[in-house]
């Protein structure tokens, strides 16, 4: 294969030799060598602190990351996305998520119109209703109180919703439930309406295209169990609203345009938590709580507009992760946020960073010759520690990991926090300096096992800090991470943000839908693994 542009240039060659200069020097070395490592590998931004000093970097390692981002634009690229340029190529679209946020006050433009009237007209839309909901104001078909929100939507018209409501339970009105139904087995829709009172339950039925197989089957399966209960075809226009691009599918649908919200075409499902995806999210912790998250986007995107390449936190985590992914082939990252709140988190940022990066062409088309996004994965910790943490600490693997937390608790209980961090702590220093067999000849652990004891160390991690989990913290973090990400489609010259592996199951499923209704006589046209199993199925039904 041809090299290409990215694997030649000289930038990307310094980085493969320091590779192979630092390639023994171990983390413990590092810290020994210079007391105030520390203090030189963190970065505090208001109220993010980061700490990336357990990386196995030197100074010089980071001098050759921002020249290698320097060389591949990401300044310049940056500014493109943030003015409105049409960056996402192979869809022909702006990527404006950032505009949702925007509260400098400046315009922002789009094929020569200021877009900011039509998001700020669509935000003060969301506070009326959601207000509404929450005093009870608005109410169902036979007169009583929304005390049940159930969003329907998947991937991007989800996870991000799902996500920030589980973070900001902490703020939420506590008489109404956000419920989330997204797959479409029927026993997710069961099981989440089964002891709901239909009287008391608001739809929001949530797609940009209205056209998703799943979300438009839950759709009229919620519409028939609101008709079914309510015996009224008026019903609909009280118990769903509509968060959509699509004005015909959800008019057509029987949703009241009053009760429509939209959206645009230059916001990306993953990227859509800000826009009026974010409804139920506004409906559960109130208009004050959503503003306040949408300052912590601001905050974190005014960040990595304008701070330099040294002090820019989600381009150094971009860098980081190419220095591992690119340099030490490390497959995979792990997120683990010690937050019970934050317990949806890595797979909100399995969506976000996969999706994006997950690509093998590059934005000419070419095949790529390095590798692109890794898998991220995790879970909350100290669940963690008790399961997958032994391959991290002594696996054959690299898995580079963020680890995240707060210094004060949203429920303080005895020393429950306090021991919560302490294991953070804990693991972070285990994963860098490890325990050496001269250590634990000391402790007395017998020859035999030794080699069984022994942790390398040299499992670098970066520690996210901030005092506590607040709406302002969460759009902040949410931020770091959609820039992380866009940092590395950059240098990896990829577009971040299509999606045409989505768009393929969306178009193979529709295929193999009828056959399986077929007679045993239709003729499948398939592989024999794919005729054999519609028919298997078909044999059981
Ligand atoms: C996200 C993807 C994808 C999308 C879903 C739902 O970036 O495009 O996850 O959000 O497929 O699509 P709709 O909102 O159109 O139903």
């Amino acid at each position: 294969m041809p090299k290409s542009r990215l694997t030649e240039k000289t930038e990307w060659r310094n980085l493969t030799e320091h590779k192979n200069e630092i390639k023994n020097i171990h983390l413990r070395d590092l810290f020994s060598m210079d007391p105030d490592r520390a203090s030189k590998f963190t970065i505090t931004d208001g109220d993010i602190y980061l700490d990336y000093s357990k990386n196995i970097i030197t100074e010089k390692t980071l001098d050759l990351l921002f020249k290698l981002a320097e060389s591949c634009g990401v300044n310049s690229e940056t500014g493109k996305m943030f003015t409105g340029e049409k960056i996402n190529s192979t869809e022909k679209r702006a990527v404006l998520h950032t505009a949702l946020r925007n509260l400098s006050g400046d315009p922002v433009f789009v094929d020569g119109r200021n877009v900011m009237p039509d998001i700020a007209a669509a935000l003060e839309k969301m506070n009326v209703f959601s207000g509404d909901i929450r005093s009870g104001r608005r109410k169902g078909h036979t007169g009583k109180r929304f005390r049940n929100v159930v969003n329907i939507g998947i991937g991007g018209s989800d996870l991000g919703p799902l996500m920030a409501a589980e973070a900001l339970k902490h703020y939420s009105q506590r008489d109404i439930r956000s419920l989330f139904v997204s797959n479409i087995d029927a026993t997710h829709i069961t099981e989440t309406l089964s002891d709901l009172n239909p009287e008391e339950t608001l739809f929001i039925i949530s797609s940009k295209t209205f056209t998703t197989q799943e979300t438009m089957t839950n759709a009229s399966t919620a519409k028939g169990w609101i008709l079914d209960a309510l015996v009224a075809p008026e019903a609909v226009s009280s118990h769903f609203a509509a968060v959509s691009t699509n004005t015909d599918a959800v008019t057509s649908f029987g949703i009241d345009r009053e009760n429509m919200f939209i959206f645009w075409d230059w916001v990306g499902g993953r990227y859509s938590l800000t826009s009026s995806i974010g409804l139920s999210l506004m409906i559960s912790i109130g208009y004050e709580n959503f503003r306040s998250m949408l300052e912590g986007f601001h905050a974190m995107d005014r960040h990595f507009r304008n701070e330099p390449l040294e002090r820019n936190i989600p381009a150094i985590m971009g860098l980081l992760g190419i220095w591992y992914g690119n340099f030490f082939s490390a497959p995979t990252h792990a997120v683990l946020p010690y937050d019970q709140y934050l317990h949806r988190f890595p797979a909100y940022l399995q969506q976000c960073d996969m999706e994006s990066n997950g690509k093998s062409t590059d934005r000419a088309g070419n095949a790529v010759d390095y590798d692109t996004g890794p898998v991220i994965w995790g879970e909350p910790g100290t669940n963690g520690q008790h399961a997958f943490y032994q391959l991290i600490h002594q696996g054959t693997r690299l898995i580079p990991a963020d680890f995240i937390g707060f210094a004060k608790s949203l429920n303080e209980k005895s020393d429950h926090h306090k021991k919560l961090m302490a294991n953070l702590f804990a693991q972070t220093e285990a994963l860098a300096f490890g325990r050496s067999a001269e250590e634990l000849k000391r402790l007395g652990v017998g020859e035999e096992l030794i080699p069984h004891r022994t942790f390398q160390g040299n499992r670098p991690s970066n520690t996210i800090m901030a005092e506590k989990l607040t709406p302002f913290i969460l759009g902040k973090l949410i931020a770091m991470y959609e820039h992380k990400i866009f940092t590395q489609g950059i240098i990896w010259n990829i577009n971040s943000f299509d999606q045409w592996g989505v768009e393929l199951g969306k178009e193979l499923a529709q295929k193999i839908l009828p056959e399986l209704s077929g007679t045993s006589e239709t003729r499948l046209s398939h592989d024999s693994s794919t005729n054999a199993l519609i028919n298997y199925f078909k044999s059981k039904n």
